[in-house]
């Protein structure tokens, strides 16, 4: 099964029977947010109101697409062994130590050869008054569709480089995870200090995360702690974390950079499909159901083009911008989560949600992502090509297809549709 198709298998399900359910009412023709403003006003049953109510938004955890690489990958490692490298949360340890190829000078590293590196207790009781929880999207650079979409919770990693006290000549963070005592299969990511330090207004901090949708960090998720950086790529976020480098280097020795990846770039935003029939009939709408990521540049817009196949595209338009592309509709937020939460209801989370009204603040969320739907309709019978994009906030069309790619998959998706008599 796609991945994409993985993450919405609830969500099709419903959206499916819902736009089912409007040709069966012959609302058909009307726009999605139409019917929203009329169930709204009470004209229709609340269909809508239903199927949003059981969308699955957050991706369960054995859901997620996962990457982690290792021979043998430290998840497949047995009770024992995990217990014995520190990947159980009993005898889970993290160092935070200068980089002795540097000049970095720290006060106190984290070191366990002097007895004080961080235990999970010792996390814990930072998580007393520290702990932060936001909603994010993991995606891997090279990946077509989102590994998933999580309500992650842990520590901001500057708590734990403040506990080593960083004195002097220290530009960057490098740090890796568990990687079978072979520095050949080490996975590691960097980060520049100022980046672990603060973030950005409305961003959420780097963390050290121990639960995903309210849960214990799984192995094969990365735990027991796992960083999250919620505005980049997957790569960063490095799991089975074990030691923090602080270091005066100003170089990204990210592990992806030397697989020929672009490892500073921020998420971007992009349409792709959840669900398109393989055949329609002619004159008569069909529904189209999405997920955009919001990146970077933030979502204003999903668009689709419908165009008949064989027609030639104009030349000299590599971004498709002369498409007669149309707007579909952002579907609003979930009343329920998903991702396995106990009636989909999410804890609190200050950051995003308004704990009065379980709302959340902005919508869509930026870093995370939005379903979209739409009916289309197709004139004549004959062979198709469906395409969508968004409109990033700047009104500028996304994804915006480049000849190199390598900082984030971002090709303009197509499907195939048959229309018949
Ligand atoms: N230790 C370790 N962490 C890792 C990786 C890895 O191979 N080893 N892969 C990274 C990459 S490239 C991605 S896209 C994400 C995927 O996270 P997930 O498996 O939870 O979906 O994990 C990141 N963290
Ligand atoms: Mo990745």
């Amino acid at each position: 099964m796609d991945n994409t198709e993985r993450i919405a298998r609830e969500h099709s399900d419903v959206t499916r029977r819902y736009f089912l359910q409007i040709g069966a009412v012959g609302a058909a023709a009307l726009s999605i947010s139409e019917l929203w403003a009329a169930e709204q006003s009470g004209q229709t049953p609340p269909l809508l109101a239903e199927a949003i109510s059981k969308l699955g938004y957050l991706t369960r955890e054995e859901d997620f697409k996962n990457y982690g690489r290792g021979k043998p990958k430290p998840h497949t490692l047995g009770p024992e062994k995990l217990r014995e490298v520190g990947l159980v949360r009993d005898t889970w340890w993290l160092e935070v130590l200068p980089d002795r190829e540097s000049n970095s000078e720290v006060e106190r590293p984290l070191s366990r050869a002097s007895g004080n590196a961080l235990d999970f207790a010792g996390l814990m009781k930072l998580a007393e008054t520290r702990t932060v929880r936001f909603m994010s999207v993991m995606t891997c650079t090279n990946g077509r569709s989102p590994c998933g979409m999580g309500l992650w919770e842990g520590v901001p990693m500057r708590e734990v480089v403040w506990l080593a006290r960083p004195k002097r000549n220290v530009r960057r963070a490098f740090y890796y995870g568990y990687h079978n005592d072979d520095p050949a299969q080490r996975f590691q990511s960097s980060l520049p200090i100022g980046r672990v330090l603060e973030d950005p207004p409305g961003e959420h901090p780097v963390i050290l995360c121990y639960k995903l949708n309210n849960e214990w960090l799984t192995p094969v998720r990365g735990g027991p702690v796992r960083v999250i950086v919620p505005e980049e790529y997957g790569n960063r976020s490095v799991k089975w974390l074990q030691r923090i480098m602080l270091t005066n280097s100003f170089k990204a020795n990210d592990t992806y950079a030397e697989w020929n990846n672009d490892t500073v770039s921020h998420l971007k935003t992009c349409a792709r499909f959840i669900h398109t029939p393989e055949k329609i009939k002619a004159g008569e709408p069909a529904a189209i159901t999405g997920v955009a990521q919001v990146g970077m540049s933030g979502l204003s817009k999903v668009q689709y083009w419908l165009s008949p196949q064989g027609k030639t595209l104009a030349k000299d338009d590599p971004y498709f911008s002369k498409g007669q592309w149309k707007d579909a509709d952002i579907l609003p937020p979930p009343d329920h989560w998903g991702g396995g939460l106990e009636d989909g209801k999410l804890p609190p989370v200050p950051s995003q949600i308004d704990a009065a009204s379980g709302k959340p603040h902005e919508w869509p969320m930026r870093n995370a992502f939005a379903h979209w739907a739409t009916l289309i309709t197709a004139p004549r019978p004959g062979k198709y090509d469906l395409r969508c994009r968004t409109i990033d906030s700047n009104g500028v069309a996304q994804p915006m297809p480049r000849p190199f790619a390598k900082s984030g998959h971002n090709a303009i998706q197509k499907a195939q549709i048959v229309v018949e008599a």
